[in-house]
């Protein structure tokens, strides 16, 4: 089947435009230009391969969509927030799996890196990951502790050297099968959550790939298994302990989050809003429907709500005033608004919608996944009602 054409406009109808600067709309340009050309014509058929396209991980590093926050002389972009958002929501435009690989270098490896890592982890590992020569990933989930990470098994033991021995395994690790190093969280001998990174030569240190999934089948999931893996106590992190680590990394990541899930349902709302001007139905295009013209007002509604919202959350990211509760709600936002979007639009094709000469299905299919990783739709309700009741849900 010959590739379709994308020819992707994000909407704009509150002309949010005028709130971004010349540098924010460049960076769109070229992270949309490089989407409709070296992603838009492959996806889908790595998508129905289960195949994780490989040469995009050089690809995103050369575009600077890894770690864009951080600073310059790491090999990051020095970037501000709203540039960040920018590109995760053009990628995941394209697709949620493209996005996560960006979200999980970049806020998951990087971010952690630099802001609890030394100097000579920052300078050993941030510019190889920058420039997509080495991709990571982040170990936080385990079989049995998934919305409840304090709980986590996985353990180290001080070796009375300069090493520890760790134990334990990570499921639904994005990234896992193809990273050269992995970022880990897991218990000391005080029982302390600890970052310590991983490397992939280690002895005793696998990462079996997770099949028959139905969302994001074009990035690579896996498992982290440690059996007695001897690792410097230099991998460790110095300058954070406890569960704020990790869930500091998601805040940064959920931010991302919620940009991206509007990119996947902005290109829903573009598909859909051409067929209905195209596609004739009882003598007319079905876009002069009452009912079908009742799907896109809301769909753009919805999409405009949430690109001021993410864009206001940007100000405030920038501004280092931005709280975990607040990235909370708009993460829990996108997905929501993109994922009723995504269902709607895929009704607005027919039958159409559910081939893969359109990409809505795998965009549905993706945020399956999306609503449920980094916090599921039901932690992050809770997480508000926390925070404007003062009353905590999970304890
Ligand atoms: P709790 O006692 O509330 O908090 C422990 C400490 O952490 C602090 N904290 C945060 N810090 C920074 N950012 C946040 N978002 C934070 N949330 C909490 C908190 O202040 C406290 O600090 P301190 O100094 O007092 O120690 O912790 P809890 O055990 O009660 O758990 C709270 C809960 C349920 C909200 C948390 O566990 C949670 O968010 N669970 C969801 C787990 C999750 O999101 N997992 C994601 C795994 S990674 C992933 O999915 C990557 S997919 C990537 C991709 O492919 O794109
Ligand atoms: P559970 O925690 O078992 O939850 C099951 C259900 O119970 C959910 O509906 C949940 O909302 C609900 N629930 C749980 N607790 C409560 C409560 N207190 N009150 C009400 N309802 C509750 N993790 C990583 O560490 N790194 C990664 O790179 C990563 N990538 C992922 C990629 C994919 C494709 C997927 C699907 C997951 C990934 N994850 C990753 C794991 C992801 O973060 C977890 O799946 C998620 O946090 C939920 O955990 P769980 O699947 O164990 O569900």
């Amino acid at each position: 089947m010959a590739a379709k054409t994308d020819n992707f406009q994000s909407p704009d109808y509150f002309n949010v435009d005028d709130l971004l600067t010349e540098e924010h709309k460049l960076i769109r340009e070229s992270v949309r230009s490089y989407v409709k050309k070296e992603i838009s014509p492959i996806i889908e058929d790595y998508a129905q391969r289960a195949e994780f396209p490989t040469q995009i991980i050089k690809q995103l590093g050369d575009l600077g969509c890894f770690g864009p926050t951080v600073p310059e002389q790491y090999g990051g972009g020095g970037l501000d927030y709203i540039s960040y958002g920018i590109m995760m929501q053009e990628l995941e435009r394209g697709d949620s799996g493209v996005r996560s690989t960006a979200s999980v270098q970049g806020s998951l490896v990087m971010f952690p890196i630099y802001q609890y890592g030394n100097e000579a982890q920052r300078n050993k590992y941030l510019p190889k990951l920058a420039s997509g020569e080495w991709l990571g990933c982040f170990g936080l989930t385990e079989p049995n502790h998934g919305s409840d990470p304090a709980g986590m098994l996985t353990n180290f033991k001080d070796n009375g050297d300069e090493t520890v021995t760790l134990n334990g395994a990570k499921m639904w690790i994005s990234n896992a099968p193809f990273s050269e190093i992995a970022v880990v969280w897991a218990k000391d001998d005080a029982g302390d959550i600890r970052g310590i990174i991983v490397e992939r030569q280690m002895k005793g240190f696998s990462t079996p790939t997770t099949h028959n999934k139905w969302s994001l089948r074009a990035s690579a999931t896996g498992e982290l298994v440690f059996d007695n893996v001897i690792v410097p106590k230099e991998n460790i992190f110095p300058n954070v302990k406890g569960l704020k680590g990790p869930l500091g990394c998601l805040t940064k990541a959920r931010y991302g989050i919620a940009w991206g899930a509007i990119g996947a349902a902005m290109d829903c709302y573009h598909i859909a809003l051409e067929y209905s001007k195209e596609r004739v139905q009882f003598g007319r295009p079905i876009g002069g429907f009452q009912l079908q013209q009742k799907k896109l007002a809301e769909m753009v509604t919805e999409i405009t709500k949430a690109q001021l919202l993410n864009w206001r959350l940007g100000t405030l990211m920038n501004e280092g005033k931005v709280t975990p509760a607040q990235v909370s709600m708009a993460k829990r936002n996108a997905c929501e608004v993109a994922t009723n979007i995504c269902r709607d639009a895929r009704q607005m094709l027919g039958g159409m919608g559910i081939t893969g000469e359109y990409p809505i299905m795998r965009h549905m299919m993706n945020l399956e996944s999306v609503i449920t990783y980094e916090g599921t739709h039901d932690i992050h309700l809770l997480i508000t009602g926390m925070d404007i009741t003062g009353l905590n849900a999970f304890k």
